[in-house]
């Protein structure tokens, strides 16, 4: 593919954000390389808006995950400071057109990460983590896609919550903790950070490693999302959400009901009455 179209569907997929609009996916887009270098051009197009890389994400790394999305392939993504929200947030429900919600184990790394690499390695240079919740809002129709469509979406990233706070990872025991989606108080989704690739450290050298094809490495100090051990869950308006993590505490954030003001501007009006 050449980088002319490559750059029209990074172009297409950031108009879609930032109308707040559904595109089909691109039938042309079949190779993983060229679906990569769209979704490299797409934080291209933030970063030239003043947006800077604050993570990077995993995707499809639990069971859960790839069997709600239909997609067997670990996935990578980036985060900008424009996709965050802080713990505690109430999120506007007109930012987003169809948003899921999902539980994160996040790592930060103490020192650089380059791959070829293995968990035990990847897991000597996290120096802390801490609990999250990501917000996905496929730019694809009922977040249909396949694998290349997905990745040239940035992973269907929209929004990142940390909580809590960073715990240090030495003498932290990752492997089995367990995790708990709530929502408005209720337990939705139960998992382990087993669930995700065997160990959340696996997800990590998975990343390394896939960047390490590319020629990257993990700069110390990156923040790095492992991926759900859970599947996501719809987050509508008026939902409060806390993710947590056994050891790492919780991340919360809400969605705000529906606004008055905003109903009382745009009053829906039967046609009848016109
Ligand atoms: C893809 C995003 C995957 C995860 O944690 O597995 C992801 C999607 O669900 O549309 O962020
Ligand atoms: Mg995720």
């Amino acid at each position: 593919m050449d980088s002319t179209r490559i750059q029209a569907i990074a172009a297409a997929l950031d108009e879609a954000v930032r109308q707040h609009q559904l595109i089909p996916p691109f039938a042309d887009l079949q190779r993983l390389e060229d679906a990569y270098a769209a979704q490299d051009a797409g934080i291209g197009l933030r970063r030239a808006r003043g947006e800077r890389v604050v993570a990077k994400k995993m995707g499809l790394t639990s069971r859960a995950k790839m069997v709600q999305m239909g997609v067997y392939t670990p996935i990578y993504g980036v985060i900008t400071d424009g996709m965050r929200a802080d713990d505690g947030a109430t999120l506007q429900p007109g930012d987003f057109v169809h948003p899921r919600i999902e539980p994160e184990i996040v790592f930060r790394l103490g020192r650089e990460l380059a791959g070829p690499t293995t968990a035990a390695d990847a897991l000597r240079c996290v120096e802390a983590a801490c609990v999250g919740l990501e917000i996905l809002d496929s730019r694809y129709q009922d977040f249909k896609y396949d694998l290349p469509n997905v990745v040239a979406d940035n992973a269907s990233g929209a929004c990142v919550v940390l909580g809590g706070e960073w715990i240090e990872a030495r003498g932290l025991d990752l492997g089995n903790l367990g995790v708990v989606l709530e929502v408005n108080g209720r337990p939705v989704e139960i998992a382990s950070s087993a669930a995700i690739l065997d160990h959340p450290a696996r997800s990590l050298a998975e990343l390394a490693n896939m960047l390490a094809r590319r020629e990257r490495t993990l700069s110390a100090g990156l923040v790095i999302l492992t991926g759900a051990a859970t599947q996501a869950v719809p987050f509508r308006p008026g939902d409060r959400v806390c993710a947590r993590v056994e050891r790492l505490g919780c991340a919360r954030v809400r969605m705000a009901g529906v606004d008055s003001a905003v109903v009382e501007l745009q009053p829906r009006i039967p046609a009848t009455w016109r």
